[in-house]
């Protein structure tokens, strides 16, 4: 297969001013007429072939200035079309195609998702509506007349702002929109449909009075308001944080049911995937209503962060996915609590970044080389690239990184730009070098940080050395050291921060090591006693800590550290060392479980610390953790069993301290969603699972809760609590909800996604008949995501059950959902990217599926890539 590498990188030879699309909607063949204004760049050789890109196009019509072009004057192939010998200035190249938005399932381009014609461009589905030169260094303004029926489709939407509409006669009508700001190809967007809609307005800062409207399908306009909401809390958020305006007179947002990512920032024009914007108390959870805000601030910051700086090619996907992801979190941590979004956005990283960083997949943040650019939709670019991000506003201060995201702004707007552009933009501001720092974006692998301590009673010297290794990723053998921020408070008996005289050795910038070569040492001098060091506070770096540090320390953190993340990590690192003990067969002394049970205790019982936290902080590592913490030679169903059982010696001593907590919390208040009800319901839902593990009463609990609950969110964690633990009742309860939800997708997915998590040895052959019966939409990426996605990323004691069943059911889900929807099978496929820390018979297992898959025939470039990556 052909590799694309970013050091091959060069201007396009033709520039595309600007761009006039016919976009004549209709069921079966919609006709696309486009004239592309066409510039040669001023050092492109006369006679270079202009070489558009274009895939599942027919030709029907070309000309160039308005004169048909004879036969030899082009070729058309699978790949695009090819003008042989263009002229060598300004021209207008007009095209007529026609295409299948029906018959499209690979839902990248124009395609109808339940009877609504939309679109998805990004990275590559701009070629699938008209020939093209589809990269996103080429930027044009774009007009688009769009026809449709009128009862079919009363609704037109494009870019930009509505400048005419009416009726063509014959039930016919058209619109056209007009994006006055230069865009590439991926963040063009159109929707026509039989859509309902709710609207509202935002007037900025400078006074602009924004029409806001979001559509959807008819009747479920009552379930939009919470997005909406969010919206409007975005806009104003960017302006106060980034001082950063809306720039068009409307923004629209389409919510559509098919859809292969979460959501897609197109310049005015949002388009969702309509789990990302229903909400109602009835049938969404509280983490339902965090993601649509999440989503929706992300798109919207995108137009910044994405549109009006965009990427000059796709190995710099991480400029603006890394930037927007950091710019959401950013907003969600001042509209919720900070430390209880950082505790939830490290564990999403673990669970997710870290196995892919880890193994076979393993790339740079910014690649550099791709064979399928759809497969960089990755944990690495989006949440590393996150990291990396924060890690620039940890060293550069509050105020430093605003100098340089001002500048950032200032210097490139209207440009698609680099990773270096956007670097130097913070080394010009703060007038420093980010030289080495570059490295986190061009080198792959989670870094491993050693700290060795050392006290001198004598010369009142605390010594701390840091030392940074980074393993061998795919491609990448030998690793640069990182300049790695470590985020550091040392803690006196009290608990309070030691003072010290002064600090010699390695940079240490207030509360900051700068760990920037392999090793360094920084010496605390006029410090009396030992303290109790609290490292990497606030995860300050994407790395893996390895602090030697005694049982007694960390209780001690976990009692007293006034960082919350690290009081949090103190408890899971506790627990982490437990667990792996007993999968390991060491003997785990009674005093070691008794002091874990006696912190969560204090946990549960403490006055300040909130609710969410408590959440958070009252369980065990999850199984791939542990998984993670051990390695190599990993057996998922010992590592569950000695999990469930630590669960039950750890928590079952505060059984009735948990029932009684569990019932303090029941409230009758009206449902929101803000973060004090939402904290709440958490912890009242981690009880009852905890409940349903260690306690004879947990599963009459669950079962209650679920007839009683009043919203999604409590009946579903009651749901969750009986499946996971495999209660009595777990079946009848899930046959009860499959019935109550029945005309609900969305709530389909919920329940695909427990059952695909359920513990029982009958899980895969229930999946593969729920799978299997032919009423299941199978061309849906969330039905195919909940069902097979959950099951692989979420149960690993089933999906690397050591007789390859459930190995088998997803090759084989992939392997017939690649023919229809390649981006997502690929996706699917990932669940394997683990597979070489199993023990042996679980590798075997997994290799012959994978061989199985790749035996079976022709797969497409996307799975084919995972595939091969996989078994490299
Ligand atoms: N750009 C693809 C979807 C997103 O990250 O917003
Ligand atoms: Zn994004």
């Amino acid at each position: 297969e052909h590799t694309i590498y970013l050091k091959d990188y060069s201007p396009s030879a033709y520039t595309i001013e600007s761009v006039v699309l016919d976009v004549r909607i209709a069921p079966e063949t919609t006709r696309v007429r486009a004239q592309l204004t066409i510039v040669p760049a001023a050092n492109t050789p006369r006679g270079t072939p202009l070489i558009l890109d274009g895939e599942d196009l027919r030709l029907e019509d070309i000309a160039v200035d308005g004169a048909p072009l004879v036969q030899l004057a082009y070729a058309a192939d699978e790949n695009g079309l090819t003008l042989v010998e263009p002229p060598n200035r300004r021209f207008v190249l007009e095209t007529l195609v026609a295409i299948e938005p029906e018959a499209n399932t690979r839902l990248m381009g124009l395609y109808r998702s339940n009877g609504v014609w939309c679109t998805q461009c990004e990275p590559e589905g701009f070629r699938r509506i008209t020939y093209y030169l589809d990269r996103p260094d080429v930027l044009a303004t774009f007009k688009v007349t769009m026809s449709a029926d009128e009862e079919l489709a009363p609704v037109l939407l494009a870019n930009g702002n509505l400048i005419d509409k009416g009726s063509l006669g014959d039930g016919k009508h058209y619109a056209v929109w007009e994006d006055p700001f230069p865009k590439p190809s991926y963040l063009f967007a159109l929707v026509a449909g039989d859509l309902a809609s709710i609207s509202d307005s935002f007037t900025t800062a400078s006074g602009r009075k924004v029409d806001l409207a979001i559509y959807c399908e008819h009747g479920k306009q009552d379930q939009c308001h919470w997005a909406m909401d969010s919206l409007k809390r975005s806009m104003a958020w960017d302006e106060k944080r980034f001082d950063r305006e809306y720039d068009l007179d409307v923004f629209n947002i389409v919510a559509v049911s098919d859809f292969n990512f979460g959501a897609m920032e197109n310049k005015g024009l949002n388009i969702f995937n309509d789990k990302l914007v229903f909400a109602r108390p009835e049938t969404a959870t509280d983490a339902d209503y965090e993601n649509i805000e999440r989503v929706i601030a992300h798109e919207y910051f995108h137009n910044w962060t994405g549109n009006r700086i965009t990427c000059r090619d796709w190995f710099q996907l991480c400029l603006k996915e890394g930037l927007t992801v950091y710019r959401d979190q950013e907003f969600t941590s001042d509209e919720r609590s900070r430390a209880v979004k950082r505790i939830s956005d490290v564990m999403k990283l673990r669970s997710a970044q870290f196995p892919e960083d880890g193994g076979p997949l393993a790339h740079p943040a910014r690649p550099d080389n791709y064979r399928e650019i759809n497969n960089f939709y990755t944990p690495t670019v989006y949440d590393k690239g996150a990291e990396i991000v924060r890690m620039l506003a940890t060293l550069l201060g509050e105020d430093g990184f605003k100098k340089g995201m001002d500048l950032y702004f200032e210097r490139h707007d209207g440009e698609a730009t680099t990773i270096e552009a956007f670097l130097a933009c913070f080394a010009e501001a703060n007038d420093t070098d980010l030289d080495q720092f570059k490295t986190w974006y061009e080198q792959a692998g989670t870094p491993r940080i050693e700290i060795n301590e050392q006290f001198d009673a004598d010369a009142h010297t605390y010594t701390l050395t840091l030392r940074q290794n980074t393993p061998p990723t795919p491609g990448q053998p030998d690793k640069a050291a990182l300049v790695v921020p470590v985020r550091f408070g040392l803690l006196g008996p009290n608990g309070a921060e030691i003072g010290y005289e002064r600090v010699t050795g390695a940079e240490a910038r207030d509360d900051v090591i700068v760990l920037d070569k392999p090793e360094v040492e920084v010496v605390f001098h006029g410090v009396a006693n030992r303290p109790v060091p609290s490292l990497l506070r606030g995860f300050s770096a994407p790395a893996i800590l390895e602090t030697g540090l005694s049982e007694q320390d960390r209780l001690f953190l976990a009692r007293h550290d006034s960082d919350a993340f690290n009081r949090w990590q103190a408890i899971q690192d506790i627990g982490e060392r437990l667990v792996v003990a007993s999968v390991n067969g060491e003997s785990v002394s009674d005093e070691a479980t008794e002091a874990l049970t006696q912190a969560m205790a204090e946990t549960l019982a403490h006055e300040t610390l909130d609710d969410a936290f408590k959440a958070l902080a009252l369980n065990l590592p999850d199984e791939a953790q542990i998984a993670r913490a051990i390695g190599k030679s990993v057996d998922p169903s010992a590592i569950r069993a000695s999990r469930q059982s630590l669960l039950k010696q750890v928590f079952g001593p505060l059984a009735d301290r948990l029932e009684a907590k569990y019932e303090a919390l029941t409230s009758e208040a009206p449902y929101t969603p803000d973060a004090a009800q939402s904290g709440r319901r958490d912890l009242r839902n981690r009880l009852l699972s905890l409940l349903a593990t260690v306690s004879t009463k947990g599963p009459e609990l669950a079962h209650r809760q679920y007839q009683a609950a009043k919203n999604m969110t409590d009946r579903f964690a009651a749901l969750a609590a009986a499946t996971l633990a495999w209660t009595e009742e777990a079946p009848s309860l899930l046959a009860e909800f499959r019935t109550t939800y029945a005309g609900d997708p969305l709530v389909f997915d919920k329940w695909l996604a427990v059952n695909a998590r359920a513990p029982d040895d009958s899980v895969v052959s229930r999946l593969q008949a729920i799978l299997s019966d032919p009423s299941f939409p199978k061309n849906n990426p969330n039905r195919m995501r909940a069902l097979v996605g959950s099951f692989a990323m979420a149960n690993p004691a089933q999906f690397t059950r050591p007789d390859g069943a459930g190995f088998r059911f997803v090759t084989g889900a992939v392997l017939d959902m690649d023919k229809r929807n390649p981006q997502v099978a690929a996706r699917l496929l990932t669940g394997f990217r683990t597979w070489p820390m199993l023990e042996d018979s679980r590798q075997q297992a997994a290799l012959a599926a994978l061989h199985g898959l790749r035996d079976s025939g022709a797969l497409s470039r996307n799975t084919n890539d995972i595939l091969t990556r996989i078994l490299d």
